[in-house]
């Protein structure tokens, strides 16, 4: 059997953990129905680079079920769930991918994955369309199309397209209404509390909670933070993004001013420098810092590191910064993505919508793979309102249809008062 998990022994509570996840993934259990017998994928090889989660798995089954050859690796050293890893290896698929791996194992595991020659990847951090573009042109000279997850990701290819440095289309999933209305607000927001929690265990009412960033994911973490009764303060350089942080009832100031007063930070911004040593040499004793963005580069934990006579692990995924000043941070989740080392990633409720567009795509490229080019696709409207049709549909919820005289109005400019 191809690939390398941590522990084979796990398989059966990662199953279990995936079933859980498949009950609640309505939209990704109709797919499933709708294409397992007419195998539209046979032949397709998909090579995957995504966070290893139970809800990850049942994406993975889709893509299996419709006739997919796939192979997988985590997208980050720190978020695969060993138990769901051994599961998905247990089935069959080829997975390289355990929680702690190093850099060098992180590239060595995307590198096995490209070793069957995909005909479509799907990745969420562009690690494995990058990795393909510096390392294997050839090979991806040959690949249909891919997808994207998430915003890092998104936001680089278009630099790429912009470059003409894209050797495949690309359907960017995240920037889907059904996508980032839903995983990055609601999603994020509630993972990032949890996360937090799991890791502190602190009461947030009464807390000053910092968000740098008021995208979807901090719009989503200050929303949930709020609700649970902290003093929500949000730090942006956009000013139509601060402008509306301050008009949902939010403090918005410099991070130099938040860093004074802020008792739990959490950066969302997918910048590198957001927290650096200024900041850290004016927070609070016992301030506790962690990180949404998808890389690793928010808070400058060299800045931290410099500043730090002693360390000491608290709780799980909470170290104690002890400082030269003789205060206390505490880090969480080695400042990597906390939503997802700290707790266990979005709820399956939302990724049903996200991965409904990520099979969706991966069907999309099939189906047009000779009249792309190579740039980045946005998914469609039609696409859009489908996915959250049948969300709404297995929710029990109807709506109601313009009528033929409304739709006709609509399109109408000649009638006014
Ligand atoms: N994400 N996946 C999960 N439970 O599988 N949780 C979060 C999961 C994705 C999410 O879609 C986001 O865009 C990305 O992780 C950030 O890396």
């Amino acid at each position: 059997m191809e690939g390398k998990i941590k522990d084979i022994k796990l398989a059966d509570k990662g199953q279990r953990k995936i079933e859980w996840a498949r009950e609640h993934m309505p939209v990704m259990q109709a797919l499933r129905e709708k294409y397992s017998d007419s195998n539209p994928l046979e032949g397709a090889r998909i090579s995957g680079c995504l966070h290893v989660t139970k809800e990850t798995a049942v994406l993975v089954e889709t893509l299996v079920a419709a006739g997919a050859q796939v192979a997988w690796s985590g997208c980050n050293p720190l978020s695969t769930q060993d138990d769901v890893a051994a599961a998905l290896y247990k089935k069959g698929v080829p997975i390289w991918a355990w929680h702690g791996m190093n850099t060098e194992e992180f590239y060595w595991a995307i590198e096995k994955t490209i070793e069957q020659k995909p005909t479509m990847t799907l990745d969420d951090g562009a690690d494995l369309i990058f990795t393909l573009h510096n390392n294997h042109p050839d090979i991806a000279k040959q690949v249909y199309g891919g997808s994207e997850e998430t915003t890092t990701g998104v936001h680089r290819l278009r630099s790429m397209a912009a470059d003409e440095a894209l050797l495949y289309p690309v359907i960017a999933v995240n920037d889907a209404e059904t996508k980032w209305d839903f995983d990055n607000i609601y999603g994020t927001g509630q993972s990032s509390i949890d996360g937090i929690l799991r890791a502190t265990n602190i009461l947030l009412a009464g807390k000053n909670f910092v968000v740098a960033g008021y995208g979807h994911c901090g719009k989503g973490a200050a929303m949930r933070a709020a609700g649970m009764g902290a003093n929500v303060i949000v730090t942006e350089v956009k000013p139509t993004a601060a402008l509306k942080a301050k008009l949902d009832g939010y403090r918005v100031m410099p991070m130099d001013k938040a860093a004074e007063i802020g008792d739990v930070f959490i950066t969302a911004t997918g910048m590198k420098d957001v927290i650096v040593k200024s900041h850290f040499e004016k927070m609070k004793d016992g301030a506790i810092v962690s990180n949404t963005g998808h890389y690793d580069c928010e808070l400058n934990l060299n800045h931290l590191n410099e500043l730090t006579t002693d360390k000491k692990e608290i709780r799980d995924n909470c170290i104690q910064h002890k400082l030269k000043s003789g205060k206390n941070i505490h880090l969480l989740g080695e400042g990597r993505l906390v939503n997802l080392v700290a707790a266990e990633g979005h709820p399956s409720e939302v990724m049903d919508m996200s991965f409904a567009n990520q099979f969706m795509s991966m069907m999309r490229i099939l189906n047009s793979k000779d009249s792309m080019e190579n740039t980045v696709y946005d998914i469609s409207q039609e696409q859009d309102q489908e996915v959250a049709e049948l969300k709404l549909k297995t929710m029990g919820i109807d709506i109601d249809e313009l009528t033929k005289d409304q739709l006709r109005y609509q399109n109408a400019y000649n009638e006014g008062t």
